[in-house]
């Protein structure tokens, strides 16, 4: 990788806070709630401790503290509260479990193998077309991915774009996504695989509908060419 290059992957904001489409969408929902949630639980619990230290602290060597035993009105608003806190955090990631993780069953979505390999992505098209490192989607469609690997295990993730999943020999796991903007959208192999793990880049180039069908539509049965004008992304990163 050249420093040009480095520079301009070092301008792509590529957090799950930058979310290009619904899946990442849904998981900044959840992982929000629980942030939110966390932290205002944090301040009460900090902030109680610290008023318990100053204001019952001992004042004198000689007096005990006044001992009480149980409150029970007490008792039951910790439990209940905790309680009703951590239920709804459950219903807030129970109820975005399913539409993150199950397979997009919509019409237009389209399948696409993934597989991991030392050290390249190699994408398989239905149509038969395939392509390394960079895969080719249509905007605004549904993207189902069934991702496997070749040799060791490794870890596809694309952060603006939604979850991260393994790919293990002999095995298929399910992810999918919808980019929701023409663009390139940027993420990286997560599990170590060997001396060219950073190699491992991945490189999501949305198009609109119709250059996703001159680009990968017109590769049947064969390699995507990359340098084609179909295959250009027409803005540059998400
Ligand atoms: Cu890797």
């Amino acid at each position: 990788m050249g420093a040009g290059q480095l520079v301009s992957l070092l301008a792509i904001n590529m957090s799950p806070l930058n979310d290009g489409g619904p899946v990442d969408d849904k998981m900044l929902v959840v992982y929000g709630g629980i942030f939110w949630a966390s932290l205002a639980l944090g301040i009460f619990t900090a902030g109680m401790l610290l008023i318990a230290f100053f204001r019952f602290r001992r004042k004198h060597d000689d007096d005990d503290p006044e001992q009480t035993h149980g409150n029970s009105r007490l008792e039951i608003a910790w439990t209940l509260i905790p309680f009703a806190i951590l239920f709804s955090l459950f219903i807030l990631t129970a109820s975005n479990m399913g539409f993150i993780n199950n397979q997009n069953t919509a019409a237009n979505a389209i399948t696409v193998g993934v597989e991991g390999q030392q050290y390249q992505w190699l994408y398989h098209y239905p149509n038969g077309a395939t392509s390394v490192t960079k895969m080719y989607v249509p905007a605004g469609v549904p993207i189902d991915l069934n991702i496997t690997s070749k040799d060791v295990n490794h870890s596809f993730y694309i952060p603006n774009l939604g979850g991260q999943m393994n790919a293990i020999p002999g095995q298929t796991n399910h992810l999918w996504f919808t980019a929701s903007k023409a663009g390139t959208y940027w993420g990286q192999c997560t599990e170590l695989c060997g001396w060219g793990h950073h190699n491992m880049l991945i490189e999501v180039i949305a198009l609109p509908y119709s250059q996703y069908n001159g680009c990968v539509g017109s590769a049947q049965n064969s390699v995507v060419r990359d340098t084609s004008s179909a295959c250009q992304p027409a803005g540059g990163s998400a």
